[in-house]
């Protein structure tokens, strides 16, 4: 065991709204009951692996920043030994109950594939230990299937089938170390699943790969018992041009056409939603009305910059709205709220990880209260069943249910003369409805 990689840092406890302390909960509160749920169920926090314990501090025009100890280790598995020791510190610091990883980030790349499997199944060891000595649980599992080379023209999707077969195997073991570690979901981000060009790109016979490629995983998944569903994660571009995992409504038809919203649902990040167009609370919203919603990274992106940034989240008005949905839909599930996010580049001491995720969760528990209190009041739902009250009648629900014809609807819109009166939307009084809450 290393020296402690936080130094004397205490852990962080739930201390009330008028709390001075810079590391203090002020709202998440995790045995606080919200509407019938302890807070840490509500929210289900998960800190992932890559950006705060993987990333160096990099940018386009810079390299490395941070300094870990274990990224300058010469003996690479001594070096996932340190960096395990000071991720799992931090998640008792926070008291986060879950972490998410990738393949890649927990265990190095070996110069076979055989080696990395071998080096994967050593570090699963070591976190199914250091699970049971913290209660620490793992929201998912998922693999690096886009920083290699050999992954530049896509995993799935690469013109060479060698690709996809090297892909396989690293899908197999990671999500094999996933369900060994009782993971509650298994992750697929097709992060090169995508093209710059279709010059280069015969874009149907990619997206059957892809399809093929999915239901292979779920195959296996079923084949090795693991029962928590497949998640992909929607995101419209970056680093391609254009990724086939676009947006939640894509994500959606394309399950449907290869036959896998059985086994697949979303994973949906902020900054991926605005990058494809939408609100935040738009890809969750339509998520759970196809019945697809899975998980939330729950990073945000930056209003002036075009890119996905990974921060801690902290608009509790946005978020606000996107818990309305999440608890008027019955919860994140099996899902959770992943935090994608990294600390920024110039955020070189290790109390800065510790401000970005006590923010973020104290955040998500701030907002989490607001909608349960708006929820609750009905403040929405109340207006909204108001407005589509019409369809409530005998008359409109023979409609949809398909008992009517074209001819026969025709034939009551002549006999009703004048025809309907439009009604107000009201936007402007329900914004104000939202801000009394957030
Ligand atoms: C990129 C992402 C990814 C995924 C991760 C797990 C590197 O914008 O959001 O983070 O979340 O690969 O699927
Ligand atoms: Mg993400
Ligand atoms: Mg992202």
């Amino acid at each position: 065991m290393s020296a402690p990689f936080f130094g004397d840092a205490s852990p962080i406890t739930y201390q009330g709204p008028d709390s001075r302390d810079p590391l203090a909960y002020r709202w998440y509160d995790k045995n606080r009951v919200v509407l019938g749920k302890r807070m840490e169920d509500h929210l289900r926090f998960a800190a992932c692996y890559w950006h705060s314990f993987c990333w160096p501090g990099g940018d386009p025009f810079g390299g490395e920043t941070f300094l870990r100890p274990w990224m300058h280790m010469p003996d690479a598995m001594a070096a996932a030994h340190a960096k395990a020791d000071a991720a799992f510190e931090m998640f008792r610091l926070l008291d986060i109950p879950f972490f998410t990883f990738h393949d890649l980030d927990a265990a190095p790349e070996g110069a076979t594939l055989a080696e990395s499997v071998d080096n994967l199944k050593v570090i699963t060891d070591l976190f199914q230990q250091k699970m049971a000595d913290t209660g620490t649980r793992l929201l998912w599992g998922t693999a690096n299937l886009f920083s290699h080379r050999r992954y530049m023209a896509g995993a799935a999707t690469n013109p060479d089938p060698e690709v996809f077969v090297y892909a396989a195997g690293q899908v197999r073991a990671a999500l094999e170390a996933t369900h060994a570690l009782g993971g509650a979901n298994y992750v697929l981000w097709g992060g090169r699943e995508g093209y710059e060009t279709l010059l280069n790109t015969d874009l149907k016979r990619e997206l059957d790969q892809l399809g093929r490629f999915l239901s292979l995983v779920a195959e296996h998944k079923h084949k090795i018992g693991f029962k928590g569903p497949l998640l992909i994660e929607p995101k419209p571009r970056e680093p391609t041009k254009h990724q086939y995992d676009f947006d939640v409504a894509t994500v959606y038809g394309f399950l449907e056409r290869y036959d896998l919203l059985a086994d697949v649902k979303v994973n949906i990040e902020q900054n991926h939603a605005i990058l494809a167009g939408h609100s935040f609370q738009h890809e969750v919203a339509l998520a759970y009305a196809l019945g697809v919603f899975g998980s939330l990274d729950m990073n945000r992106g930056d209003g002036l910059l075009g890119w996905d940034t990974d921060q801690f989240p902290n608009d509790i008005g946005e978020m606000t709205l996107v818990f309305h949905e999440i608890l008027k839909n019955g919860g994140l599930g099996t899902g959770g709220l992943n935090f994608d996010a990294k600390i920024r580049r110039q955020s070189i001491d290790p109390v800065d990880l510790l401000h970005g995720h006590a923010g973020g969760m104290d955040a998500c528990a701030r907002a989490l209260l607001n909608a349960a209190a708006m929820l609750e009041d009905r403040a929405i739902e109340a207006p909204l069943a108001s407005r589509y009250a019409g369809w409530d009648s005998a008359e409109a629900r023979a409609i949809l249910a398909g008992d009517v014809s074209l001819a026969t609807l025709a034939d009551r819109a002549l006999e009703r003369g004048a025809g309907p009166q439009p009604t107000s939307g009201g936007q402007e009084r329900l914004e104000n409805i939202v801000s009394r809450y957030a």
